[in-house]
Parts: C-alpha cells; sequence; structure tokens
C-alpha cells in the first residue's frame, strides 16, 4: 500500500483492537505507548499542510494535517513486547515521502525530537507496564 493511501486510510480509522483480537496481543505485548501530543515546530512542505503518519514498530498508528504551530492531541496507545521503533513520515504525492525522524523507546516518558529534512516536530510520550 503506497503511503498515501496509509495516510487516509489511518486519518478515518479511530476503532481500537477489541475482544479476540486484543486476547490474542495482551500476554506477550506487556508494555503500553502512549503517544500524548504532537506539536509542529516548522513544516516540512513549504506550501500547504504537511501530512504525517506515525508508525510504530512498522505500523501506521495514527494520521493528521500540520501547519507551523499546530498541536494536536494524538491520545494513541501502542502495545509491544520489548521496545518500540517511533518514526514519523510527511506524505508527497509528486516525490518520494519524507523521513522526519526515527526513535527507539523501550520506558519511561519524555518528549522526541523529529527535525530531519529541516522540518521540527515534537512528541510527547509515557510508556507504562513492564
Ligand atoms: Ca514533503
Ligand atoms: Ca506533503
Ligand atoms: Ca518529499
Amino acid at each position: 500500500m503506497s503511503s498515501v493511501a496509509v495516510y487516509h486510510e489511518v486519518t478515518q480509522w479511530i476503532a481500537p483492537l477489541t475482544g479476540e483480537g486484543r486476547k490474542r496481543t495482551e500476554g506477550i505485548m506487556a508494555k503500553k505507548l502512549h503517544i500524548k501530543t504532537l506539536k509542529c515546530v516548522e513544516q516540512e512542505d513549504l506550501t500547504l499542510d504537511d501530512r504525517i503518519v506515525v508508525y510504530v514498530n512498522g505500523d501506521p498508528v495514527n494520521g493528521a494535517a500540520f501547519d507551523d504551530g499546530q498541536s494536536r492531541y494524538l491520545d494513541t496507545v501502542v502495545s509491544f513486547s520489548s521496545e518500540a521503533v517511533v518514526k514519523l513520515v510527511e506524505v508527497d504525492d509528486v516525490d518520494a515521502d519524507d523521513v522526519l525522524g526515527v526513535h527507539t523507546v523501550r520506558s519511561g516518558s519524555g518528549v522526541l525530537e523529529f527535525t530531519r529534512d529541516d522540518a521540527h516536530y515534537q512528541m510527547s510520550y509515557a510508556i507504562s507496564g513492564d
């Protein structure tokens, strides 16, 4: 699937895992990453809004449009086992998508900075469980 398609799918995707799906993953996915706020200090695209997709361990988990200075409460919780690789991608139609940064987190809380391609995003997060 192209990341443009992923962007549109993710921006409409709000249903969490329920029932059997959740039971199957609970045993091995003992930790939870809570992605709280994502702030766009400086966007990557020169015109129009950035289209951001957040990936955790390779899966798209949320997406939204951002303008300079805009902050959004993503409130996204993702289960994982040992570590969570968080990647921020800015989607483009005509040229390749832009990876704005990658961070690996395992515990605790804080703010991740994504600063590639002259962009600047700040993501606050907290990890629970062990
Ligand atoms: Ca771009
Ligand atoms: Ca774009
Ligand atoms: Ca690009």
